[in-house]
């Protein structure tokens, strides 16, 4: 109830307020990164959900427990209640944005609680003593009436609460808070025309094979990965983008700043250091942006920066090599996927987007600061968590149908896919059925060295149960390993590799 109730005060005002986010937030930080691996593995997408419910199922144990002890002995549940705010107060602090009212939340939550237990003992006492007056005495002055009555009364607050609750909770989460107006300013947001757009799709680079990912990713289907339990609403009229550390001149830029700049358009494949081998972590988009290297013009590196820390509002950090911002790739401080103004998930309103790195290392969401420093001066954020500091995208290729595991007729069976090689360019892609020989796919063009390319083969196969292997070959001649690996700390490797049951 307490919670409830301090849910619905940040709902009212703003969601990042919320102490359950905050609390979550600082389980996602704090926990090891195996446990992190595991829940992805077992709830995908919805590990925010099942972190939130798995949350909820803890405190409503702690304050069953509360309840118990408080029976026993006057305010050692309310003690729990204490415990339990001054956590509270520990998880707001290590957020990146700490208010004063985002303090008051855990406190007022505590309160509520610890007040609603106090009365619920006194009721649950009144009627325990009505009960056993009955029982010492059954035959003098048993009192039924007065023992329904403290029941009933206990009951009434009990129900009553639970009932707040839930009402508390729908109307936080379907309120929340300043995000609708973002989303109207989002709608009703006109991107500026690109001064250099991307290149035309070449025909019949999207195959159109059913089963294969479409060539380029609808918004609503592109993958999503970031750290934050409730996405960040940043208002765009209050957005600013610093740019600080090592440089000759601090920049800042605003919205409006950003969107009269000269802007560029490029589809990018981006991808994430989590994706397995076969995985669908991976999504393309035609992104509209300014690019990174002229803001960073602006500012002037000293020399000796070899780094950019980029920072988003909730305080999420990626460490970008200077040179991959700087040199001719179009690394872009985004404000446009496919046509339309980044969706709040995707980073709304500048993120960047940077051809050729997994996305914990460039693709910052919810983008606030630039800071130009050194490797050997700052960490991001998952670099102590176990992964590389730096995170070049490797060649990777998948087979899309027919799906691991199907049957088919003997006969000739259309295999199609994706490969990619970010920043290079795939040169070709091979296929192997049981271990044979490689027998080369009809490789579609690809839109540029910068995003996926569609492959498709036709393989007669005869009656029996085949492994089908695809592996790509990058336009500089890299040929993907078959070594396995797994995806800490800089990605997976290995061939994808499906089975097909061949039967008439
Ligand atoms: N602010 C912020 N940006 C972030 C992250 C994050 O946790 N917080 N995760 C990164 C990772 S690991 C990936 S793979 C990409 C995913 O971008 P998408 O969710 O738009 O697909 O965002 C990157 N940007
Ligand atoms: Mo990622």
């Amino acid at each position: 109830m307490g919670l409830a109730a301090s849910e619905l005060i940040a709902g009212f005002v703003s969601p990042s307020l919320s102490t359950m986010t905050a609390l979550g937030g600082a389980v996602i930080d704090a926990v090891p990164p195996g446990v992190k691996d595991w829940a992805v593995a077992l709830f995908g997408t919805a590990d925010k959900l099942a972190l939130l419910a798995g949350m909820a199922l803890v405190i409503a144990a702690f304050a069953a427990v509360s309840g118990v002890l408080e029976l026993r002995r006057r305010f050692a549940g309310a003690a729990v209640f204490a415990v339990f705010g001054l956590v509270g107060v520990a998880a707001v602090l290590t957020r990146a944005q700490v208010t004063v009212t985002a303090v008051a939340l855990p406190v007022i939550a505590a309160g509520i609680g610890g007040m609603l237990l106090q009365s619920l003992i006194w009721r649950l006492a009144a009627w325990q003593g009505a009960e056993s007056q009955q029982g010492a005495r059954p035959k003098q002055g048993a009192d039924p009436l007065r023992q329904a009555a403290e029941r009933r009364s206990f009951l009434q607050l009990l129900g009553g609460s639970a009932a707040a609750v839930f009402v508390a909770g729908a109307v936080a989460t379907a309120w929340r808070g300043g995000a609708a107006g973002v989303s109207e300013l989002r709608t009703a947001l006109r991107l500026p025309p690109p001064r250099s757009p991307a290149a035309a799709i070449p025909p019949g680079a999207d195959t159109g094979l059913a089963g294969v990912d479409p060539l380029v990713t609808p918004n609503p289907d592109f993958y999503r990965i970031d750290t934050a339990l409730s996405v960040p609403v940043l208002d765009p009229r209050e957005w600013r983008l610093k740019v600080t550390g090592l440089v000759e001149r601090a920049v800042e830029l605003d919205f409006d700043a950003l969107l009269a700049k000269p802007m560029t358009e490029r589809y990018v494949t981006i991808a994430c250091v989590s994706n397995e081998v076969g995985g669908d972590l991976i999504g393309n988009a035609r992104w509209l942006g300014w690019p990174v290297r002229e803001l960073l013009a602006m500012a002037g590196p000293l020399p000796d920066a070899d780094m950019v820390l980029s920072r988003s509002s909730d305080g999420w950090t990626a460490s970008t090599p200077l040179e991959v911002l700087t040199d001719t790739r179009d690394a872009l401080l985004a404000v446009g996927m496919n046509g339309e103004p980044l969706p709040l998930e995707h980073g709304f309103p500048v993120r960047m987007i940077v051809p050729g790195l997994y996305g914990y290392v460039s693709a910052t969401k919810w983008l606030t600061e630039l800071k130009v420093t050194r490797f050997a001066d700052d960490v991001a954020y998952w670099t102590p968590r176990g992964w590389s500091e730096r995170g070049p995208i490797k060649i990777s290729s998948r087979i899309d149908v027919p799906r691991d595991g199907r049957s088919a007729r003997p006969g000739m069976i259309v295999f199609g896919g994706v490969a990619w090689a970010q920043h290079t360019g795939i040169a070709k892609v091979e296929l192997r059925v049981d271990r044979g020989g490689w027998q080369q796919a009809r490789l579609a063009p690809g839109i540029s060295v910068d995003t996926w390319y569609q492959w498709q083969l036709g393989l007669d196969l005869q009656q029996g149960q085949h492994e089908i292997q695809v592996r790509a070959t990058d336009l500089r001649g890299t040929v993907q390993t078959e070594d396995r690996r797994s995806v800490a700390p800089d990605g997976a490797t290995g061939f994808h590799t499906i089975r097909v049951d061949v039967n008439p």
